[in-house]
């Protein structure tokens, strides 16, 4: 058993000589340097925000950091939309986007729809439904 250890050892070493191993790592770190195996940039962060049945968005305020990718989730039975858009707004006030934002709308969202948007310049938005903007469905993402 010893006997056969030692030999398999001695066949090893044979095969991988003692610089091998400094060798890789130097190579390795040669490619690092080079910016071969560079890391994949981390995931953006996150946030969700269900439509109800009790025609609401929930949470109806999010605080969210510059970058964050919000997925609305229609999870009721009814027809929803997600609608940061003033020109579709008849309520004053339904919309508000930050200075030189972008206006968005989901287009309409049946139960299990999903929409997501992310958003980058900082401040308050507000959204509204617009099958529901007449019972004040509304939701504010602050980015901050
Ligand atoms: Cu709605």
């Amino acid at each position: 058993m010893n006997i056969r250890n030692t030999a398999e050892t001695l066949r090893l070493r044979r095969r991988w000589p003692r610089y091998a191993a400094p060798l890789v790592a130097l190579a390795l770190l040669l490619a690092a340097w080079r910016g071969d195996l560079s890391l994949p940039a981390p995931p953006p962060p996150t946030a969700t925000v269900t439509m109800t049945n009790m025609l609401d968005f929930a949470p109806d305020t999010l605080y969210i950091e510059p970058g964050t990718e919000v997925t609305w989730e229609n999870t009721s039975l009814l027809v929803h939309t997600v609608t940061a858009d003033p020109e579709e707004a008849s309520v004053e006030g339904s919309v508000v986007l930050p200075e030189g934002a972008e206006p968005f709308d989901s287009g309409k969202m049946d139960p299990e729809e999903t929409f997501t948007h992310v958003f980058n310049e900082p401040g308050t938005w507000r959204y509204f439904c617009i099958p529901h903007e007449g019972t004040k469905m509304v939701g504010t993402v602050i980015v901050e």
